[in-house]
């Protein structure tokens, strides 16, 4: 259980070894299974664990006391012996009595699929928003797992203690989770609304926002940095992202847009992490337009599109007006790349890397959030600071048709997004 802790703060070189555990529900569902272990082997090496061991079982649906079936999970403890290894991962979301009851049949811990996500939320937050949110997600987690487990509260890291069994002591441990909880709530409420308010000002100076959202590892912060020019970590690992950055795109007629990168998605992300990420998503909801960034090469592609979408209801942005974007087509052949066109001839096909299909995508961008333009004619005093202000703003946000100078004064003809038009009129 240490090692969990000391692994995290860096101390042990030895990576953690790791059997991996999934079912097959019927014959044709094989090659789903199979990608599934896949996926959950990238989050297991996200977690800092070797993949040691990967065990199927074709089964309808999981035995409800050892999730395996009990031949195949008396193998699984022999493999286990065998190959030294740590800790089982299972690829669902494990009952508190399906827990113990492996635990106590292999004599390993076992790791299911949302704690080894919350594990990974744990090394990868950085700020102390992140950090916080992911905290409030492991709690939930444990509270109703504390159930009579004496070992349970010594998996979470962050200070609870060391554990005593007891039904006192249990109490003590879910009154004091409860607080946290509580207090934890609270500073992310605090948080919500600072946001809120600072979207609010974005919203009155009228930029628009164009927010990133995909599948972990899509590319979305790669593509970030190449259409704002920023520094931000992009690696092939899962969960790269957690903390949300904002950065402006100059477009090609010189107004600019607010462009906004966050955490990836997952398929079966845990609700725990939904909720407490509320604070994060809410940037996506409030968004003038959403990019989905599609990992093209991905074998799984549908299954991963219908996973973010699945999300994207969840939080609230599904009215968002949505634009796909297929990013890492270098990787595909020339023949994957025509047939992508011909299933979705609407789709951008470009490449974050190889800087392919960059500028049209930029336009596109520009083309969907200038849409809602409203054509005006407006008159300004050129010897006024805050016309002269005022007209800058008009050349930076909206696409200026027409510019005269008569009798003193400026005349122009301006395509205007409708929300500058609003803040203009004082709404
Ligand atoms: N071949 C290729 N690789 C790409 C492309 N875009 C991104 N990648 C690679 O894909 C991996 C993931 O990229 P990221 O930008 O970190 O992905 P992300 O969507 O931000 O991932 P998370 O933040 O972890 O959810 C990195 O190794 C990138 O170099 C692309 O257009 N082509
Ligand atoms: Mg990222």
């Amino acid at each position: 259980m240490a090692r969990v802790h000391t692994e995290r703060s860096g101390r042990v070189g030895r990576r953690e070894r790791a059997a991996l555990v999934g079912l097959i529900a019927g014959h044709a569902r094989r090659l789903e299974a199979e990608r599934s272990l896949d996926e959950l082997a990238g989050l297991a090496e996200a977690a800092g664990a070797e993949v040691v061991l990967r065990v199927l079982q074709e089964r309808p649906k999981p035995d409800p006391s050892t999730f395996l079936g009990s031949g195949k999970i008396k193998m699984l403890a022999l493999s286990c012996a065998e190959t030294n290894v740590d800790v089982v991962i299972v690829d669902s979301e494990l009952s508190p009595a399906q827990l113990r009851q492996m635990e106590e049949e292999i004599g390993r811990r076992i790791v299911d699929r949302t704690q080894l996500i919350l594990d990974i939320f744990a090394r990868r937050a950085r700020t102390k928003e992140g950090k916080l949110q992911v905290e409030l997600a492991q709690l939930k987690y444990m509270l109703p797992r504390l159930v009579g487990s004496s070992a349970a509260l010594s998996r979470l890291g962050g200070g609870i203690g060391t554990r005593g069994p007891g039904e006192t002591k249990l109490e003590t441990d879910r009154r004091r989770i409860r607080t946290r909880i509580h207090a934890i709530s609270e500073d992310i409420e605090l948080v919500r609304q600072r946001r809120a308010q600072l979207r609010e000002r974005r919203h009155k100076s009228s930029v628009p926002t164009v927010a990133l959202v995909g599948y972990t590892n899509a590319g979305k912060t790669t593509l970030f940095n190449r259409l704002t020019r920023a520094g931000a970590e992009a690696s092939n690992a899962l969960f790269v992202t957690l903390d949300p950055l904002v950065r402006q795109v100059r477009l090609a007629d010189s107004r600019t847009l607010l462009l906004s990168d966050t955490v990836g998605f997952i398929d079966r992300l845990p609700h725990t992490l939904v909720a407490a990420f509320r604070a994060t998503l809410e940037e996506i909801g409030d968004a003038d337009l959403v990019l989905h960034v599609i990992d093209a090469s991905a074998a799984d592609r549908d299954r991963r599109m219908s996973a973010v979408r699945q999300v994207l209801d969840e939080v609230g942005a599904d009215s968002v007006p949505l634009l796909d974007v297929y990013n890492k087509c270098d990787l595909l052949t020339p023949d994957e790349r025509r047939r992508l066109q011909e299933q979705e001839p609407g789709a951008l096909c470009i490449s974050a890397v190889a800087k392919d299909g960059i500028a049209e995508l930029t336009d596109t961008m520009a083309a969907r959030v200038a849409l809602d333009t409203q054509r005006l004619t407006l008159t300004f005093d050129p010897a006024d600071a805050a016309d002269r202000a005022e007209i800058a703003r008009l050349y930076r946000q909206a696409r200026v048709v027409q510019q005269e100078t008569r009798g003193g004064r400026v005349s122009i003809v301006a395509d205007v997004p409708r929300r500058f038009v609003a803040r203009r009129n004082g709404v």
